[in-house]
């Protein structure tokens, strides 16, 4: 799909809310209105926005902990995900998930619920692949998980079965060099994981995850060839993470070099500059952009800490399977 100026603010509009929704569930857990846990998604915005823009209703996606938009952009309204988070009986997972996006899933909008165990949804999206695979259906399903995921054994099985049937299945690896504090030199031999893809019959390609628009194109003929019945791509989209690893990271092994180099990459930033220069936006509608994804969050926090409850103690094993 070619890309109109008035897509071109909407993924920035989107991209935006990311960003500050991230830093802003990083300010609550600060402030102590927020318990569990938090990997903050700050820097992850394009990589995000560009695979996800232009999903259809018959898409999956299998999200990873890292980042809110891929459920947000699924339609997840942002009241019920954030309700989640604070662990509200009116949010997603009914307030009895420990907080983290990985743990979250919502079948009426094709976002297939996680897991804690890093990469144990990589055949998990295969497996949905398959169904969409013998039910002929049109739908294809992004996978998205880290690099420290495709270093389990789980994402050998999902891309050797996924490329063996031809699943419709992308697999979006969000490449950030870092596995909490094991950096990519320490945990494999190769530099661009996406040559991994060979070895399994299928294409690879590494972008920067840091550009929306360069996200975009290949995300697309990415998902155009998992649709037309020609199989899986890994798709790797190389993002800094701007912060710990998580809330409680104090980030001690990566030098300030390091880190301000990678801030000079700000996707949320280059695209705000590329949208002003181009004459997509004027500094005025950006700033208006800013102003309405402050008060929508907001507005989610203050529902959240006003209008909702506690979950009931007696719902603890609604939706728990038993073996008996
Ligand atoms: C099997 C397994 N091992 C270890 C962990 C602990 N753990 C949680 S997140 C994480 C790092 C994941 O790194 P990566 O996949 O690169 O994603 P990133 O956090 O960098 O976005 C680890 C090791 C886990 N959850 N599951
Ligand atoms: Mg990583």
């Amino acid at each position: 799909m070619k890309l109109s100026h008035e897509d071109h603010k909407k993924m920035l509009y989107w991209m935006i809310l990311g960003r500050r929704i991230e830093e802003k569930i990083t300010l609550l857990f600060k402030e102590g209105r927020m318990r569990g846990h938090h990997h903050p998604g700050v820097g992850i915005e394009a990589v995000h926005v560009g695979t996800c823009y232009g999903l259809g209703k018959d898409d999956y996606i299998v999200p990873s902990h890292r980042g809110k938009l891929p459920e947000l952009m699924m339609g997840v309204g942002l009241d019920y995900l954030l309700a989640g988070y604070y662990n509200r009986r009116e949010g997603l997972g009914g307030g009895r998930v420990p907080t983290g996006s990985h743990m979250y899933g919502d079948m009426s909008k094709h976002v297939i619920p996680g897991s804690g165990i890093i990469g144990s949804l990589i055949p998990v999206a295969t497996g949905a692949g398959l169904g969409i695979k013998l039910k002929k259906e049109r739908g294809v399903v992004l996978a998205f998980f880290g690099d420290g995921g495709a270093n389990r054994g789980d994402f050998h099985e999902g891309l050797n079965m996924a490329a063996a049937f031809k699943l419709p299945v992308v697999f979006v690896l969000q490449n950030n060099s870092y596995s909490i504090s094991v950096s990519l030199r320490q945990s494999t031999g190769l530099t661009r994981l996406s040559k991994r893809a060979e070895g399994y019959g299928m294409p690879g390609v590494t972008v920067d995850g840091c550009r929306v628009l360069e996200v975009y194109e290949e995300a697309q003929k990415a998902i155009a060839r998992a649709r037309s019945g020609k199989g899986p791509t890994l798709l790797e989209c190389m993002w800094h993470r701007w912060t710990g690893h998580s809330i409680s990271d104090a980030d001690v092994y990566r030098t300030d070099k390091e880190r301000a180099e990678g801030e000079k990459r700000c996707p949320v930033g280059t695209f705000k500059k590329e949208c002003i220069a181009k004459k997509t936006i004027t500094k005025r509608e950006y700033e208006e952009m800013e102003r309405r994804a402050k008060e929508e969050i907001e507005e989610a926090v203050r529902y959240c800490e006003k209008e909702c409850t506690d979950p009931d103690p007696a719902d603890v094993l609604r939706g728990v399977y038993s073996q008996g």
